[in-house]
């Protein structure tokens, strides 16, 4: 399989090269790609040097498999030329997840709807993908009514520039700002631009992913905020159900879901936190205690690393899921 990755030197592009080092995909040849102006550069992937080239020269080396990660309007120009050729396209951007014709994949949840007819694939947003890892298991069980979900958003989200930002306002140095305002010692109300309804995109998000990927009868509302954190995404979850839930049943269920892992132990200072998340793939869910100003309603603290089950590790579970339900075919390379 030859794979190529759109974005290869961003944040997210760099978590693919190692997220694809620790899976055994059948991969072939690797094709690194970035912009014009860092075509050329080297990569290290599998032990050796890697040339990153530039969209059209990947285009022609005619990858089996794409994995897109440079932003919404280079995925929208390109995309759909890489997918004409025949080569499956899962995207990281938003372009596309809320296209009818596309399919929004947590392969955990609805892997099982992919066909040999989708050749671009949209990856959720990473503070959904999180939030319904932890939400669909509960969703089979009690069905979810609404959810009330608050996010803390680490400026790994943002990019690298935003990681430029927080260490030189550490250090004292007068550099790029990505926000409107200082992110060391402080929070923002703020991710992504605001929208006419006061809400920002990245809270209509959480909003129109859920309803897509689990159930659009789900009421979501959300409030994402930016804290000074350089990795890992937490975010308080406050969810109704129809019917009446387990709590002890609920951790049993978490406890059997290889997607989770179970921090929860007041006692002992037990709760998962963005720190400890770091280049892991599960996502962690702590603090779990029954919302006792309504019925059937729980509380939870959901904390995952964003760039790996929030952005490269869902896009290649997309495409191993792919290969698992022979949409890929390894044979045919
Ligand atoms: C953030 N969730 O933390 C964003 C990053 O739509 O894929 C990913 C944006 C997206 O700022």
């Amino acid at each position: 399989m030859k794979l190529a990755i759109v974005g290869v030197t961003g944040m997210v592009g760099q978590e693919m090269l190692k997220v694809l080092a620790e899976m055994s995909l059948p991969i072939t040849e690797l094709i690194p790609v970035a912009s014009k102006k860092s075509a050329g550069t080297k990569i290290q992937y599998g032990g050796q040097e890697h040339t990153v080239v530039d969209l059209e020269k990947a285009l022609e080396m005619q990858p089996d498999v794409a994995l897109f990660s440079a932003g919404g309007s280079i995925s929208l120009e390109w995309a759909p030329k890489f997918a004409e050729k025949g080569c499956r396209v899962v995207d990281n951007s938003s372009a596309f997840r809320m296209d009818e014709d596309k399919k929004l994949i947590i392969p955990e949840i609805n892997g099982n709807d992919l066909s040999k007819d989708d050749y671009i694939i949209a990856n959720p947003n990473c503070s959904t993908i999180q939030m319904l890892i932890a939400l669909a298991p509960l969703h089979h069980l009690y069905k979810v009514k609404r959810v009330v979900v608050s996010t803390y958003q680490s400026i790994s989200g943002t990019g690298a520039k935003a990681v430029k930002q927080m260490e030189n306002e550490r250090q004292g140095i007068k550099g790029e700002m990505v926000y409107p305002y200082a992110i060391d010692q402080n929070v923002l109300p703020h991710c992504d631009d605001f929208l006419e309804n006061g809400y920002t995109k990245e809270e209509m998000k959480l909003v129109n992913e859920t309803k897509k990927i689990l159930d659009p009868s789900i009421a979501v509302t959300a409030t994402a905020v930016r804290v000074p954190v350089q990795g890992g995404h937490s975010e308080a979850i406050n969810v109704s159900f129809e019917n009446d839930f387990d709590l002890p049943f609920i951790r049993k269920t978490y406890h059997n879901n290889p997607a989770v892992h179970l921090q929860d132990n007041p006692d002992t200072n037990i709760y998962p936190m963005p720190l400890m998340v770091q280049g892991k793939n599960a996502v962690y869910i702590g603090r779990l205690r029954r919302d006792e100003s309504q019925e059937k309603t729980l509380n939870m603290w959901v904390v995952a690393d964003n760039l790996r089950k929030g952005a490269a590790l869902n896009t290649v579970q997309i495409v191993q899921k792919m290969i698992e339900k022979k949409i890929i075919e390894i044979g045919m390379f």
